[in-house]
């Protein structure tokens, strides 16, 4: 299929105002452009002639890469400006998808398989004595997230794009996105990521549309103000300058826009010193503390409460509800209608902020009736929860709060009062279950619970996978779910093909489109066609010399990159995820330790052992400790293991620093298993899970957020379950979680820990690693000791089951086969469906 010609092709989208682009809803179309070799070299080097002001001969590959991104984007620019007129024009229900973090990963492979460039784009770079691969390897991936949560948002404004549904990401640029990790000694050592540092060819600031936002001071009553409404007089103020990216759906034509803003002082800016010396704090210093959109927050799943966050929050939704009711309506339009024109979907609680914001803009700016204010508010959020540890929510002290945005917490406080009558109306006499539901805590400080406050105002909360969602309900928010059940849903998380398969695996992509075409890119569910040819040896064979060459690639890649070597054909078995106690890397290293142990004391053969790379990939927060020390024992059995000669290079572990979307793009497609470990209950779902499953990997695994859902789909015989189920690990930590009675019962276990104590892996030093160990052996509050006898019993299913190199690459095609409905185009088809009520357009009318 070529790139739609962009004449009358009658796309709405949403974008920005017309206003932006110098146009109105009735100016004509941009000319088509055409899509040959010839122009696309044309501009390829007017672009480095004029853009970067090189000749050929002379430039950088950095030239190069900015002229080949600058060129693609020009194509790009003809759909984006029609999209965005035509969604003026058209005035459609829109998803503005607010998030603090999208971890977009590198974006020029992305676009041109999104423009269908990338043939004619090889051709003209070859002509001109070129490698594509080289300018790609030139490019800084934008880090603007910490992990799933963020690369989950990436999906789904890419599903949303591609399924033409008028949409908008909103978010923060950070000028630094998650820390560069290196490892100094085996030790994580973080670096600022400064990602913008060679330019940034795929953002278009715009000055000229900057938001002011206000911050601090105090409230004043209105002598004839609307109910509710007063005068807010804050003590300072940051412009936010909004840096649009152009978001092109698959070959459909549509472009729609992330909008990220970025902060820059006005001369009221009230200077604050920063000198509490920890990472966040040491970057912002090292640039000058003025910019609330310096520095993404490295904390996944545990967020601290620091005023700078909560200001950066602020910041990007005040600048979001304020352009589209500005920028993005028409001028007169009537908000009572906002309901109809947009929904807001909260990822997580970062931009809950946004409520209280809404209601202000409302009651005090536009002179609504407080009822009438709250009303609209409650049809336009809906939140999404991506976790179940309690400690996770997001609690911001009151008095923080009220410091920093005096009226929103006044406007919280009525919220809240008459969401508690409400309660109180329906379960009189119930005071424990009114301080359970309050958004605000007395204990151990007055604190917002944000959760609480979406969950009032949301008209729908959604878990991220089926077993997630029904925690929540029963669980973490149980009371809520009791009191408005219908409120409640599930939309299990996704992925999206184009990247992680059709890019980042070009050779199973080529197998696939040959077996059943190529519409399976934008309707994943077709790859259950696959199914039969699981039982034809010729294909299987195929599959098999698919992963071996992919293997051969990661290998190659993590030379160059890290300087690891490993066997080209061993088995490659992967955990790669943030490095966290309920992920438990910990339990894996057991694993690798033992099967070490097993051989240097005698107990195992050392020809019985499969042949094995252990692939760790993981970032720390900076202040968690118990992680970093994690990282640091992986390191310490990782040399240990790759230099023992004895072990005739059988097991290698390789952990190359600073994994990120484009290290997981050569990874994924040569795993050939998944771990997906964590303690039932605690993994809200997992996306890593669904792409290596759609790679090919099998995975060994808990009965665990999405796993739960991809082992039913795939099949048992297919994935090697182990360990507790959610109830039985409840169970277990209620009856009171005895972790030193497994070291006790198990002597394989005790012999894997007392390896470690020994300080075999430190050079002797038996004190090394002895936090590590005594967290496991006192508090293991993630049950890592209990997983052990099981995880290791299912690694002997795995070992078997490898043996058998048919049957394997049967479950390996059955994996990919069986998993369609992980395409994050299915996540949001259900959340059409389920929550927004928007629709996609028609491409053609
Ligand atoms: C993470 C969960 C993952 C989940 C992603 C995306 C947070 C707070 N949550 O299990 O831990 O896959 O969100 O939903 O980062």
């Amino acid at each position: 299929m070529t790139y739609p010609d962009t004449t009358g092709s009658g796309l709405t989208g949403l974008g920005f105002p017309a206003t932006f682009v110098g146009v109105n809803a009735t100016t004509p179309p941009v000319a088509a452009r055409e899509n040959t070799v010839e122009s696309f070299t044309r501009e390829f080097l007017r672009e480095l002639n004029f853009g970067q002001g090189v000749d050929l001969d002379r430039a950088s590959a950095n030239d190069k890469y900015l002229a080949l991104a600058r060129t693609v984007r020009h194509y790009l620019m003809t759909h984006w400006l029609e999209t965005s007129r035509n969604q003026y024009r058209d005035q459609a229900k829109a998803v503005a998808y607010l998030s603090a973090e999208f971890l977009l990963g590198p974006q020029l492979e992305n676009n041109l398989l999104a423009t269908d460039l990338d043939g004619i784009a090889q051709k003209a770079l070859s002509d001109l004595g070129i490698k594509m691969g080289d300018l790609c390897g030139v490019e800084i991936e934008p880090g603007l997230g910490n992990g799933g949560l963020g690369r989950l948002a990436a999906c789904f404004i890419d599903s949303l794009a591609t399924k033409n549904v008028p949409s908008i990401g909103y978010g923060i640029r950070y000028e630094y996105g998650i820390f560069r990790q290196t490892f100094v000694d085996g030790k994580q050592v973080e670096k600022p990521d400064d990602w913008l540092r060679l330019g940034s060819p795929w953002e278009l600031p715009h000055p000229e549309n900057a938001v002011e936002v206000s911050f601090g001071g105090h409230t004043e009553s209105l002598r004839d103000g609307s109910d509710g409404a007063r005068r807010w007089v804050p003590t300072w103020t940051v412009t936010g300058v909004p840096y649009n990216y152009m978001v092109p759906g698959y070959r459909n034509g549509r472009v729609n826009t992330l909008r990220l803003w970025s902060a820059q002082a006005t001369k009221a800016f009230d200077l604050q010193i920063f000198n509490s010396g920890d990472y966040v704090e040491a970057v912002r210093a090292q640039t000058f503390a003025e910019n609330i959109s310096k520095v993404l927050y490295p904390e996944d799943s545990t967020p601290q409460g620091k005023e700078l966050r909560l200001q950066q929050q602020y910041f990007f939704v005040a600048c979001s509800l304020r352009d589209f009711i500005e920028k993005v309506l028409p001028p007169d339009f009537d908000l009572n209608k906002l309901p109809e024109r947009i929904v807001y979907q909260l990822n997580d609680t970062h931009p809950v902020i946004a409520v209280p914001e809404l209601m202000r803009l409302l009651v005090d700016e536009r002179s609504f009736e407080w009822e009438a204010a709250w009303a609209i508010t409650q049809k336009v959020f809906a939140y999404t929860c991506h976790t179940l540890l309690p400690e996770a929510l997001e609690v911001w002290p009151a008095d923080l709060l009220g410091k920093l945005l005096p009226r929103h917490l006044e406007i919280i406080d009525r919220i809240n009062e008459e969401f508690l009558a409400e309660v109180r109306a329906q379960y009189p006499g119930d005071e424990l279950r009114v301080r359970r539901m309050s958004i605000i805590a007395e204990q151990p400080q007055r604190g917002i619970r944000m959760a609480h406050l979406a969950t009032v105002a949301g008209f729908r909360v959604n878990g991220v996978a089926e077993l997630h969602s029904q925690l929540l309900a029963e669980k973490l928010l149980r009371d809520f779910a009791e009191m408005w059940p219908e409120k409640f849903t599930n939309v299990t998380n996704g992925v999206t093909p184009r990247r992680f398969v059709r890019l980042a695996n070009p050779d199973l992509s080529g197998l696939i489109t040959e077996a059943i075409g190529d519409s399976w890119v934008t309707d994943l569910e077709r790859l259950r066609e696959l199914e039969p040819l699981a039982e034809d040896p010729e294909f299987r064979r195929r599959f098999r010399e698919i992963k071996t060459t992919n293997k051969r690639r990661l290998a190659d890649v993590l030379m160059k990159r890290d300087g690891i070597e490993i066997a080209g054909d061993a088995m490659v078995d992967a955990m790669v995820k943030r490095l966290h106690e309920y992920k438990r890397q910990s339990l894996k290293l057991l694993h690798i330790v033992s099967l070490y142990e097993g051989i240097h004391s005698g107990r195992t053969a050392l020809e019985s052992v499969t042949p094995r790379t252990f692939v760790f990939g993981a970032k720390a927060a900076p202040g968690y400790y118990l992680a970093k020390e994690t990282i640091a024992l992986i390191n310490a059995v990782g040399s240990t293991i790759n230099a023992d000669a004895s072990l005739e290079g059988r097991l290698k572990v390789a952990f190359p620093a600073n994994y990120n979307v484009t290290l997981a793009e050569s990874l994924i497609p040569a795993a050939d298993l998944s771990e997906q470990i964590s303690l039932a209950g605690k993994e809200a779902s997992g996306t890593g899970n669904m792409k290596f499953a759609l790679n090919g990997a099998l995975t060994i695994g808990t009965d665990d957020g999405a796993n739960v859902e991809i082992r039913k789909l795939v099949g048992d015989e297919n994935f090697f379950l182990f360990g507790m189920a959610e109830p039985e690990a409840a169970a277990l930590e209620a009856e009171g979680y005895q972790p030193h009675s497994y070291y006790e019962a198990d002597p394989q276990l005790r012999a894997a820990l007392d390896m470690i104590s020994s300080g075999a892996f430190a050079h002797g030093d038996a004190s090394a690693f002895a936090p590590v160990v005594a967290n496991l052996l006192d508090s293991d509050r993630f049950m890592a000791l209990a997983g052990f006898r099981p995880y290791l019993d299912a690694q002997a299913r795995v070992e078997t089951a490898y043996a058998d190199q048919e049957g394997w690459s049967r479950s390996a095609i059955l994996n990919v086969a069986r998993s369609g409905f992980f395409s994050s185009d299915r996540s949001i088809q259900d959340y059409l469906d389920r929550i927004w009520g928007a629709k996609p357009v028609d491409q053609n009318n």
